[in-house]
């Protein structure tokens, strides 16, 4: 992509209502815009790298046979006033009346229309488990929006839901997305401690959260260090062994301020491996049994001929909020340099070409590289406007493809300059370049 054609609005300096850095990142390069409190448009660039986490969080879910669907965002109350949420939600939820007068809401969560979903099809045990998910726009009326996209009311999440017949099932579809979250966040470069958490409106009492570190995170954080050298390279979804890996990672003490206890903490953790510090709650699993299935009458036979209500549990990640956190977690403030991973980056390099009046052969040679790059499946863009060269590479870190091919003075000939974003350049040959690029995006 051209920049001159480019929608890509940015600003020189930071704005002052964003207090943290995703949140001024995101509006310095123009990838959200305000429409009003807590709700936000998506540009180009923003849009670009949600839609990659996306790709990526589906195909984690699809890798461990979870089902998509897609449930509208408005739904009926009487589905809410069946499970006694509709009184309970309370404020967060925005109801609004159809013209028949019908009481209609946005949906803050799906477990009520998930179920009914469920209990209008499945009816034996036989078909179970069901595991189904679906990736749509939820809204919360937050009571104090802010931080951008982190903490808005209107949202994008993946939320899943699983159906068993028993609580041993029930654990194993747990177990399953505890480990497919690990390998999610992983796979979107970042470590991801799981931690045991309130369940608070949704329900139950397993729950975990998946909280990345971040100075500037809502949620105060108490672990133990050693959490984060356990792996997750499990491929076999066994019952068994899954287990084993949820306790594994439960020995190790981690929590957030709402379940903290000084004095186990300090029991239990050893002063050099004690951690206290902030994070984003990136995804949410909760295991509810039947706080759904029995008053919305969600039940299916059983092998000897009676009948039980379903166990059910739900799997949330923040699709939108991931791309704050992310920021959070990459965005190097003081040199204002980003540097996206490259499995979600908006473009995969950029192309800064320095431009005066008597040098206008070098625009030519960047288009050809620009040109080369593209025939081989590298996402590219280049600055084809005639600023200076410093101001084109301070824009460049600020949109943070991983890569930068300056073609300026020093190029010479067949080599070019060549850099990972932020660190220092070396010279190296077009086809090189394309072989390392394309090795960096096939290995994620
Ligand atoms: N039904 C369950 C699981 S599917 C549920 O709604 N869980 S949740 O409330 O924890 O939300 C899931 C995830 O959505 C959170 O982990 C968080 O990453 C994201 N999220 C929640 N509220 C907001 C918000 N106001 N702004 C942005 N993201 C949010």
């Amino acid at each position: 992509m051209h920049i001159s054609k480019l929608f890509i609005p940015i600003l020189k300096n930071n704005p002052s209502e964003a207090k943290i850095k995703s949140h001024q990142l995101m509006l310095r390069v123009g990838m959200i815009k305000q429409s009003s409190a807590g709700i936000y448009s998506w540009l180009p660039l923003g849009f670009k790298v949600m839609k990659k986490i996306e790709k990526i969080v589906r195909e984690e879910q699809n890798k461990i046979g979870v089902q998509e669907i897609l449930m509208p965002t408005i739904q009926s109350s009487e589905i809410w006033k069946e499970s006694g949420r509709f009184e309970d939600y309370g404020e967060e939820m925005l109801r609004i009346k159809d013209r028949q007068d019908r009481e209609m809401l946005y949906g803050p969560t799906n477990e009520e229309l998930v179920t009914d979903i469920f209990r209008s099809s499945i009816k034996s045990y036989k078909s179970l488990p069901q595991l189904l998910y679906h990736i749509q726009w939820k809204f919360r009326d937050e009571i104090r929006p802010r931080f951008g996209i982190m903490r808005c009311r209107e949202f994008y999440m993946k939320d899943a839901y699983s159906f068993d017949i028993s609580d041993e099932e029930a654990f194993f579809s747990y177990n399953k997305f505890f480990l497919s979250y690990l390998k999610t966040f992983k796979r979107l470069d970042l470590i991801a401690i799981p931690m045991a958490a309130d369940t608070g409106p949704i329900g139950g009492n397993l729950s975990h959260e998946f909280v990345i570190l971040a100075e500037t995170g809502e949620s105060k954080i108490f672990a133990d260090k050693r959490i984060f050298d356990l792996n997750t390279n499990k491929t076999v979804l066994e019952k068994k062994s899954l287990e084993v890996m949820r306790q594994e990672y439960e020995k190790y003490y981690s929590v957030t301020d709402e379940k903290f206890n000084k004095e186990e903490f300090e029991k239990k953790v050893s002063n050099e491996n004690r951690l206290v510090t902030k994070g984003i709650e990136v995804g949410h699993i909760f295991y509810f049994g039947d706080k759904y299935s029995k008053p919305m009458g969600a039940s299916v036979d059983l092998p000897g001929g009676k009948k039980d209500f379903v166990k059910m549990g739900s799997y949330g990640i923040g699709v939108s909020r991931l791309v704050g956190a992310i920021i959070e977690a990459k965005y190097d403030e003081k040199n204002e340099v980003m540097k996206w991973p490259i499995s979600i980056a908006p473009y995969d390099v950029s192309i800064i070409p320095m431009i005066n009046k008597n040098e206008n052969n070098l625009l030519d040679k960047a288009n050809n590289i620009y040109t080369e790059l593209k025939k081989n499946n590298i996402d590219t863009i280049i600055d084809d406007t005639d600023e200076n060269l410093s101001s084109k590479i301070k824009k460049m870190n600020l949109i943070g493809a991983p890569y930068q091919i300056i073609i300026g003075k020093h190029t010479d000939g067949d080599l070019l300059e060549f850099k990972e974003t932020g660190k220092d350049s070396y010279k190296l040959k077009l086809k090189d370049i394309i072989k390392l690029i394309t090795e960096q995006k096939e290995k994620n």
